[in-house]
Formats: C-alpha cells, sequence, structure tokens
C-alpha cells in the first residue's frame, strides 16, 4: 500500500515537474487582448520567436498592383523578383470610414479582402494602416485642423459620428476569415507616424493626453464593444530622436501589441541613414525590452538609385538588430501627378540582383521561411 501510493507520488511529481516545464519552454504569453483568438495569441508569441531567426520582409499592397502592373492574379513585384513572396502583406484602410467601395489608392476593399486571404493562406502575416479622412472638417487624413481629436473624443461633438467610421472598420475585419472559418489576425497600425506634425492626429496638433485617450478609445471599442479579438495593435512613431519623444504620446502597455516607427531615406547620404536607422533600432529595442513588446520597422524607403543599397546600406544595419519585420511601402509607379513611386526593386531594376543577395541572406525571411514557421498554431 505504502509502496504503491509512494510510486504514484512519484509520477504525479514527475507530470508536475513536466507540465511546468513544458509550459515554461512554449512561454505562451496573452497579446494585449486578453480574449484574444487562438490563432492571434500563436501569432503573437511565435513573431517574439522569430525575432532570434531573423526578420520579415513586408511589402504594402504586394499583391494588388506594383510598377506598370495592376490586379494581375498571383503576381507581386517581390515575387517577380525573387520568385517567392513576401512574409508580411501591407493593406490601407483609408475612405473605408466613408464607405466608399476603393481605398484612398483606388485599391477595391473586396479585392482586399480577397488578397488577405491569399497571403494568410500562404503563411504571411497581415499588418493593416488607416489613413483616415479628418472626421471635422471632412477632409483627408493630411489636414492638420487643432480640435479635431478632441472632437470625436467621448464627449465631443463629433464622438458619434467617429464611432460610425469604427463601425466600418470593424465590420471589415469581421470579414477577414480563413478557410476553416477562423479570423484572421491582422496588425492593425492606426494613427501611424504620430509625432509627425502632418496628419491630424499628429504632432502638435493635439495633446499627449488627447492622443492617448483616442488610442485607448478606439482599442477599447474595438475589442469590447465590438468584440473583434484577432487584432494586434501597433504603436508608431516617424523618424524620433529620443526614447522620451518616442514615449511622450505611448498609451500604456495594456494597450500596445507591436511597437515601431518609420523612416524614409529621401535625399540623404547612405552613411547618414545607416547612423539614423541604427541609433533608432537601437533605442526602439531598448524600449521593446523593457515593455515587453515587440518591435518592428513599420514604413521604410531607401536610396534604390543605388544598385547596392539592399546589402550594403539596408541589411548591413539589420544584420545588428532583432526586430520582427520591416515593412516596405507601396510600389504606386507612375502617379498621375508625374512622381514616381516605388519602395521595392520590380523586374528589371537596377537593385534587383543585390536584392536577391539580401533575400538568400540567413537573417532576411520572406514567404517560403514563413510558411514552415506556422504562425498560427
Ligand atoms: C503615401 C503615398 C500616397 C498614398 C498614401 C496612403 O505615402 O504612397 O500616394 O496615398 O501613402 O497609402
Amino acid at each position: 500500500m505504502i509502496k504503491t501510493s509512494r510510486i504514484s507520488f512519484f509520477v504525479w511529481l514527475i507530470l508536475l515537474v513536466n507540465c511546468f516545464w513544458v509550459n515554461h519552454a512554449i512561454g505562451s504569453e496573452l497579446p494585449s487582448d486578453k480574449k484574444a483568438t487562438k490563432e492571434t495569441i500563436a501569432l503573437y508569441n511565435n513573431l517574439r520567436k522569430l525575432l532570434t531567426k531573423g526578420f520579415m520582409f513586408g511589402h504594402q499592397d504586394d499583391l494588388a498592383y506594383g510598377v506598370g502592373w495592376k490586379y494581375q492574379p498571383n503576381r507581386s513585384d517581390i515575387r517577380d523578383v525573387t520568385g517567392d513572396y513576401p512574409a508580411i502583406y501591407g493593406w490601407e484602410l483609408g475612405h473605408l470610414e466613408i464607405d466608399s467601395p476603393v481605398n484612398l489608392d483606388s485599391v477595391p476593399f473586396k479585392a482586399m479582402k480577397q488578397f488577405i486571404k491569399e497571403g494568410y493562406e500562404r503563411g504571411g502575416v497581415i499588418t493593416i494602416s488607416w489613413h483616415l479622412n479628418n472626421p471635422l472638417t471632412g477632409k483627408t487624413a493630411w489636414n492638420p485642423e487643432t480640435g479635431t481629436v478632441a472632437s470625436i473624443l467621448p464627449g465631443g461633438n463629433k464622438h458619434e459620428f467617429f464611432k460610425t467610421w469604427l463601425d466600418r472598420i470593424a465590420a471589415f475585419m469581421n470579414d477577414l476569415k480563413g478557410n476553416h472559418g477562423e479570423y484572421i489576425p491582422v496588425i492593425f497600425r492606426p494613427y501611424h507616424e504620430l509625432n509627425g506634425n502632418w496628419f491630424w492626429w499628429g504632432g502638435k496638433n493635439c495633446t499627449p493626453d488627447e492622443f492617448k485617450k483616442l488610442w485607448a478609445f478606439t482599442v477599447s471599442y474595438l475589442r469590447d464593444e465590438k468584440k473583434l479579438h484577432h487584432l494586434l495593435y501597433a504603436y508608431n512613431t516617424d523618424r524620433y530622436s529620443s526614447k522620451e519623444e518616442y514615449l511622450e504620446k505611448y498609451p500604456g502597455n495594456e494597450w500596445v501589441d507591436i511597437i515601431g516607427f518609420d523612416i524614409y531615406q529621401r535625399n540623404s547620404a547612405n552613411d547618414r541613414y545607416i547612423a539614423d536607422l541604427d541609433k533608432m533600432l537601437t533605442t526602439l529595442e531598448e524600449i521593446a525590452n523593457e515593455k515587453n513588446k515587440i518591435p518592428a520597422l513599420t514604413e521604410f524607403g531607401g536610396n534604390l538609385s543605388d544598385s547596392t543599397w539592399w546589402t550594403n546600406v539596408f541589411l548591413k544595419v539589420l544584420s545588428g538588430h532583432k526586430i520582427s519585420y520591416v515593412l516596405g511601402w507601396r510600389n504606386a509607379g507612375g502617379k498621375p501627378g508625374g512622381e514616381f513611386e516605388y519602395y521595392v526593386p520590380y523586374k528589371g531594376h537596377l537593385t534587383s540582383d543585390d536584392f536577391v543577395k539580401f533575400y538568400r541572406s540567413e537573417r532576411t525571411i520572406f514567404q517560403h521561411d514563413v510558411t514552415n514557421e506556422k504562425l498560427y498554431q
């Protein structure tokens, strides 16, 4: 009798230790949404794990159009150059709020939902930005009217109206489902470049307190009112010069999952860009470690007139950092005003060969790699 209970005691002990070890090894953590779906929790934890392997490469509007083409099934500028799709797909909801069938860059929302599903089913990650119009003036996101944020906060005269905009966002998100009926997890990145003065929600156009309230209201409305549990929230600035500046409008750990910044090289020299990017990534990683968040380069643009920019500039800096992903902005090509806009190479572009070297680097993660990672399990 004594013998049996001793044995069973040891069996239990072993089971207990094992259980603790397994949980510990998995290290599963919950994102800011404690009711997140299991795919969203898996993504959140796998994004962390992936930090030790390398960074995912992403591209805005990748499947919709590229330089010189539009809406060709399975086409992608990244795939034209490397034979592989990106690991991260960026999409944009600007003008969904005004019930337009197409976004501010003319991408039909219906097609976008399909593209989102395709990317997800291939194992890729979806991130969505929102250049929403100014709800006070009815003009664009670039209409920095002081008082706009105050007007849409609870108690403000545009608050109820603003909620109808969030309702449309929620309806769109609710339509994003995978083959098994599960919600497709999305990294939602509203109110981006929040320290710049060009958007109505940015910089001096509202106080830190107003911004924090807007952020918390948006998250709690989508999560608690609209019951969306497949979103991770990304807080992001533009270029910044100190930790204090970065955190000036940070709404608090309970409202954020991913932290990032946007950085465009424009006309600055490579050395300058390397130094700036390196410094900002170092600070971002410090903040991410302190706050237990996932760091990412939420938008970038480089000097693509330099044929070795990808390996000599971008990869050089990124190799010294642990960040989750980088997102190249859209390959719009020729625009009506005469501007030619693109941020990743297209077939025949002068950085294509170098981009293939970048693609082959151990540190970069594109579609083939990310599919193997099974991020949603
Ligand atoms: C900007 C440009 C614009 C576009 C906007 C929103 O950086 O690409 O052409 O309308 O992003 O996607």
